[in-house]
């Protein structure tokens, strides 16, 4: 029988043995906001109640404030001309060049659920997604924020997957992506928290770093750590399965981000943890605005790099982004 992923295991061992003390020194309040009180360990959360502190993992950058969540939702928010289907190609000498729109992609193993979170960040089934790996054989790029008879402000680039059932060309030109498209403002890879890193993940990271690609880790699929069926997702998640999560994407840190550099940068310091099948109402899906708060970092649009802001219709929420880094 094939061993457990360690990373799993050692969330499952965790998991249940907080549940069985009942208690414990974990809360799911960020470090910097400690509460008055311990939280009853077996309470849940509601899951529209869960923020990016319960969820994610900052360590080199802040995390995002309510008013830069309401403003990253209301950038993605679908219209007439966002999203739209830009162009698809399975060479990288057919993709369009003339483009200087900001371009971010999406990266990781088949069946991962990169089309499933890019169609949750978008807000609409535009990616075409399978249960069966192997499926998405192009490079297919959507625009975001487009304005009427405008241009795009964001191209979102959803990718074939690698690993099993994926053709090793793929590999091959997805290289030639990430060193050679100019626009390229970030990969985010994503990483199925119930599978934790596979050799294949730490094989394109070490080829991040070597030709000094940015990227960040996207944990997909955090419904299955958080519960361990879709019915006990719904109800919200519990301070000691937070907690579990929390040490999980510690243990990622030093895997990420390897001491010495000897292979170039590695990760951002950020980790971004979502769910595309997990609705927290409204139309939305657990941790889809933190992510989109990255996107929106990794492209200038959080006002880092001098975005104008009359270029960004009525999303400004009332108080303005506020920087991120
Ligand atoms: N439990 C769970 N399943 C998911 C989630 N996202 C996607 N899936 C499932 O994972 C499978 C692969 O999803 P897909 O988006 O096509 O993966 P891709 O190959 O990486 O593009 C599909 O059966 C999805 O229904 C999620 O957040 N939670
Ligand atoms: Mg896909």
């Amino acid at each position: 029988m094939k061993p457990k992923n360690p990373l799993y295991t050692r969330s499952t061992c965790l998991r249940q043995k907080i549940l069985l003390q009942t208690r414990s020194t974990h809360t799911a309040t960020a470090p910097n906001q400690p509460s008055q009180q311990p939280p009853n360990q077996t309470t849940k959360i509601p899951l529209h109640e869960l923020s990016p502190s319960d969820l994610c993992y900052y360590w080199d950058t802040k995390i995002p404030n309510a008013s830069q969540l309401a403003y990253a939702q209301k950038f993605f928010q679908p219209s007439r001309h966002s999203p739209i289907k830009l162009w698809s190609a399975s060479k990288f000498r057919t993709t369009p060049l003339e483009s200087t729109t900001p371009e971010v992609v999406f990266l990781g193993r088949s069946n991962v659920g990169k089309s499933s979170l890019l169609n949750a960040v978008m807000g609409q089934k535009i990616c075409w997604t399978s249960s069966k790996p192997g499926r998405t054989r192009e490079m297919n790029a959507f625009g975001i924020g487009g304005l009427k008879g405008g241009h795009s402000r964001i191209v979102l680039l959803d990718m074939p997957g690698y690993g099993k059932a994926s053709r090793a060309e793929w590999g091959v030109e997805i290289m030639k992506y990430l060193q050679r498209r100019r626009q390229l403002r970030r990969a985010f890879l994503l990483v199925d928290g119930s599978h934790g890193l596979k050799q294949s993940d730490k094989d394109i990271l070490s080829l991040f770093r070597q030709y000094a690609i940015p990227h960040q880790i996207v944990l997909s699929k955090v419904d299955k750590l958080l519960a361990r069926s879709s019915r006990q997702i719904k109800t919200g998640a519990s301070p000691a399965e937070i907690a579990a999560l929390k040490t999980l994407l510690e243990e990622l840190k030093p895997v990420i981000q390897p001491d010495g550099r000897t292979g170039g940068p590695g990760a951002l310091g950020e980790i971004v943890t979502c769910s595309a099948e997990t609705p927290i109402g409204g139309g939305e899906f657990l941790g889809i605005n933190a992510l989109r708060w990255a996107i929106l970092s990794s492209t200038g649009f959080d006002g880092t790099i001098g975005v104008k802001s009359d270029a960004i219709p009525s999303a400004r929420p009332v108080n303005g982004p506020t920087a991120n880094a």
